[in-house]
């Protein structure tokens, strides 16, 4: 039983990731009539839509869901394919869907956007695509939307060069305090990884002096692409790149114009229609089962968890390494010197994620009662606002001589 519903579990994992990443391929159409809030298309994130402004004044509204504040909306008008004209609007307004929280219609390389605008709170909200001056048609353009965490970190001087990049969180605050200041943030990517950055110039929403660029880097610290597009507190964005191979890569701002202390901006990179994370993998094995991979009330259960960090990149802490275990079935024996406790869990805490660790750990648990169970494995991080947890070892514990919680076909 348990196993068959792993596997139909790891199946529905498995779509839905399909779903997110295979998302890219022929984008939706729109339906008309959407040309109020309340008869908008609902759009999903990294599910790009195609319509078409037309006739003249036409305008069209999308429904997209909200997450709350920590969460931010990244969407892009691509308008580089229309026959009539390229003055788009995209205007992305509150759940009222009166109130205008963001208005671009200025240029990245293919028409408006709008990056790294706050959610403020979890109601629908809008998103509107029209021409500028009402005047005119726009046939086709592409409305590319993605919802994210924030996650937003500090920088940390100096990191002016590829070689003294900060790690990327999933995204970045940061500031152009002078003129020859240069901010770069590091990732590790895999090959085929699809990676675009974009860069909110206003973050504090009161006016931006400061007119960015942003760059993307080779694996060597090379410039693959540069965006500066737009002017002034304008938002800038490199649009889809296909890592050629596994390793580091880095995105670099700043400024034209504009540096000093208020020159911030909240930058950051979209991997796969989604955020970054670093990438984590765990095991836990149990090594000490009874033959026929039980264990009887009373045994001691000897564990090895490991977390490994697989990228050659550091992160701030706190990160804590958390031990899950079912307080009905098992109980601690030996917590590997774990510093923290709490209900059913106990944890390791490290103040810096280095290159490449990995946390081993020999623990031993008390078969307390008749169960079926797992031991889980997970971790938390600040500097990525996240929290993960993922299935370890599963086991039964019976009682006598015999297990009378397995069942036929297990
Ligand atoms: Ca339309
Ligand atoms: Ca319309
Ligand atoms: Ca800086
Ligand atoms: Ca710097």
């Amino acid at each position: 039983m348990l196993s068959k519903w792993h596997h139909i579990l790891a199946t529905l994992v498995a779509l839905l990731l399909l779903a997110g990443i295979g998302a890219a391929a022929a984008p939706a159409g729109e339906q008309e009539p959407n040309n109020t809030p309340a008869q908008a298309n609902m759009l999903y994130s990294a599910n790009p839509i195609q319509g078409n402004v037309d006739p003249a004044g036409d305008v069209d509204y999308f429904r997209v869901h909200g997450y709350g504040t920590g969460w931010g909306v990244v969407a892009m008008l691509d308008v580089s394919a229309s026959t009539t004209g390229h003055d788009g609007v995209l205007t992305a307004y509150a759940p009222d869907g009166t109130t205008v929280r963001a208005q671009n219609s200025g240029r990245w390389q293919k028409g408006p956007l709008i990056a790294w605008l706050r959610d403020t709170n979890r109601e629908d909200h809008f998103l509107r695509v029209s021409e500028e001056g009402n005047d005119g048609r726009i046939t086709p353009y592409t409305l590319r939307y993605y919802a994210l965490p924030l996650g937003e970190q500090p920088e940390r001087e100096p990191n002016n060069t590829f070689a003294t990049a900060n790690t990327t969180a999933i995204t970045m605050i940061g500031n152009i305090d002078a003129a020859n200041d240069v901010d770069c943030f590091a990732f590790s990517g895999k090959a085929g990884q699809k990676i675009m950055v974009a860069l909110n110039a206003d973050p504090e929403d009161d006016g931006g002096p400061a007119d960015f660029i942003i760059e993307l880097r080779r694996q060597d610290g090379s410039v693959w692409a540069s965006a500066d597009y737009a002017g002034p507190g304008q938002d800038e964005f490199v649009d889809e790149h296909a890592l050629p191979a596994d390793g580091v890569y880095a995105y670099c701002v700043r400024a034209k114009s504009g540096a000093g202390s208020n020159a911030t901006y909240l930058a950051g990179i979209i991997r796969d229609g989604r955020y970054y994370l670093p990438s984590m993998t765990y095991q836990v094995d149990w090594t000490n089962p009874r033959p026929g991979n039980w264990a009887r009330v009373g045994d001691e259960m000897r564990y090895t968890v490991t977390l490994t960090h697989n990228s050659p990149l550091s992160f701030p802490g706190p990160f804590l390494v958390s031990v899950y275990y079912n307080a009905d079935c098992q109980s601690i024996v030996d917590d590997a010197n774990a510093d923290l406790h709490a209900p059913g869990a106990f944890r390791w805490h490290f103040d810096e994620v280095t290159a490449n660790m990995t946390v081993s750990k020999n623990i031993v648990m008390r078969a307390q009662s008749t169960c079926i169970s797992s031991l889980d494995l997970g971790y938390s991080s600040d500097y990525y606002v996240t929290a993960t947890r993922s299935t370890g070892a599963r086991y039964i514990i019976g009682y006598g001589d015999y297990m009378p919680l397995v069942m036929s076909g297990e």
